[in-house]
């Protein structure tokens, strides 16, 4: 085990059996034009989360530890995507329709391409959600818990976007499936400054509720003393 100073107190780092999973960094939700922005939001504020990532990245890669990717997608015909999902709000695209990245959040579409920053890595696990949480309704036809279990995966450590929503679900069901759950504070964002820090605090509230956070300097520093590059 791997002692990590964490909130709300340490978190004991199993190595192994810690997947890195990062929370639909696509370009739909990063980059002009695709479904962030034409949500209004100011798509900008997630670029931060990259660098954090991509330095988790390499130490999970260097220590041959699995990583799990999530895409936020739509199948072509929209049969997974429910209308009061497309329905909501008053977005100027919505999701399916046209835009400069190809159809919004429609898989194998550009926009639904996560950044190249960020690009899986051969071998690494790339799930396609309808959802906002990971474990509903996934590309996986045996679903998600049962291919974690069966990688003996206990640990799930979160980074990505959005906090309060994608990432946010997805380790609210991950700790309802008994995993133990990390977010990585300076390797997720929001469009939101007081909604990410909102949702840090609910998740480490209350003893560590949904999990534990920390930040990626303190994690690194962690694997660097106690668990060696391959
Ligand atoms: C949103 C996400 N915000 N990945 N998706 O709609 O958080």
């Amino acid at each position: 085990m791997i002692a990590l100073a964490a909130r709300p107190f340490e978190f004991a780092l199993a190595p192994g059996r810690a997947a890195l999973v990062v929370i639909d960094m696509q370009r739909d939700f990063i980059e002009p034009g695709g479904f962030g922005a034409s949500l209004g939001n100011d798509v900008g504020r997630l670029r931060p989360a990259i660098a954090p990532i991509a330095a988790l990245l390499a130490a999970w890669r260097a220590r041959g530890w699995p990583v799990l990717h999530t895409r936020e997608c739509h199948r072509s015909d929209l049969a997974d995507c429910p209308p009061a999902k497309r329905e909501r709000g008053r977005p100027a695209l919505r999701i399916g329709d046209v835009g400069p990245m190809g159809r919004v959040l429609i898989a194998g579409e550009p926009g639904a391409e996560i950044i190249p920053e960020l690009a899986p890595a051969r071998g690494e696990w790339v799930v396609d959600k309808p959802g906002k949480g990971m474990f509903c309704n996934t590309c996986l036809p045996e679903g998600l818990h049962a291919r974690l279990q069966a990688a003996g995966i206990a640990q799930l450590v979160f980074t990505g976007v959005t906090t309060e929503v994608c990432v946010q679900t997805s380790m609210r069901e991950a700790n309802d499936r008994g995993y133990e759950c990390l977010v990585v504070e300076d390797a997720t964002e929001s469009y939101f400054p007081e909604y990410k820090a909102a949702a840090l605090a609910m998740i480490t509230a209350q003893g560590g509720i949904v999990g534990w956070s920390a930040p990626s300097g303190a994690l690194l520093a962690a694997l660097e003393a106690a668990a060696p590059r391959r």
